[in-house]
């Protein structure tokens, strides 16, 4: 039996908008992994067709601590749009989502196109930027639970994200502390040597996903490498700050908008 990409998509984009936890869709009947990234493709486009545009690429599960919580182990990649940008110190509203947790990350920015499809491309080079970050995760699944091919579909759980400052490229990335606090109280601690060992391997890693499925790198695409640390849940009127050492602080506050 063939799946019905459009129907899939459809019913995770209705659970994004209606912010309404679903069954997990392999359920109901098994996905293969490229399955799942069709589906996640048709749920980026209902995206599109609603004014959203892709700025960003993001991988999952480049650490244990992010494996080891959900129980799934392959790394995924993901993509973020300009509707899921939040600025640094801003308001997030999580009124609008199902169960959203937290995680600091690092990001690169790209200053030039890179084509995945060239075998040649250099990604490291074209980085123009970094900057530590804060990923919004919210599964549209139920309890937060899903297999890989789910989470997949469901565009790596991918609601929000902020970038702190910007800095030009050059500092040793290796083995940096990394803090997230809520309410100015520490609840996660790690290093940016969890993601992959070193997060600028995160680079080589959304090249090659990039190539396999199909997402475009132009000028100015936003990487997020994979949360150092376990995510936390993130509840209305906490502020949340990320501090990764030598890149600086990013910070937000969440807020229920569907409160006065
Ligand atoms: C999937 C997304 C994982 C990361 O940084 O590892 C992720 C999830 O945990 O729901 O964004
Ligand atoms: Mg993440």
């Amino acid at each position: 039996m063939t799946i019905d990409v459009r129907a899939l998509a459809t019913r995770l984009d209705v659970a994004v908008t209606t912010a309404t936890p679903v069954a997990q869709l392999t359920d109901e009947h098994p996905l293969s992994l490229d399955e799942a990234y069709a589906v996640q493709r048709a749920g980026v486009a209902l995206r599109e067709a609603r004014g959203d545009r892709q700025v960003g690429v993001k991988l999952g599960f480049t650490s244990k601590a992010k494996a080891e919580q959900m129980g799934v182990s392959d790394v995924i990649v993901g993509v973020v749009t300009e509707q899921m940008h939040v600025e640094d110190g801003a308001g997030v509203d999580v009124g609008r989502m199902v169960h959203p947790r937290i995680e600091p990350e690092v990001a690169y920015r790209l200053g030039r196109a890179v084509d995945p499809s060239d075998p040649d491309s250099d990604i490291a080079s074209a980085v123009d930027a970094v900057a530590p970050a804060l990923e919004i995760i919210d599964s549209r699944y139920r309890d937060f639970r899903f297999r890989l091919e789910d989470v997949v579909a469901d565009n790596t759980s991918a609601a929000a994200f902020v970038i702190g400052p910007w800095q030009e490229p050059g500092l040793d990335l290796s083995d940096q502390a990394v803090e997230l606090r809520v309410d100015g109280t520490p609840v996660e601690t790690g290093s940016t040597s969890a993601i992959l060992g070193h997060p600028d391997r995160a680079l080589d890693a959304v090249l090659r996903m990039a190539a396999q499925h199909g997402i475009e790198l132009p000028a100015g695409t936003i990487l997020l490498a994979g949360a150092a640390t376990a995510a936390v849940p993130l509840v209305a009127g906490v502020v949340v700050e990320a501090s990764i050492a030598g890149l600086g602080t990013v910070s937000v506050t969440a807020k229920d908008g569907s409160r006065a």
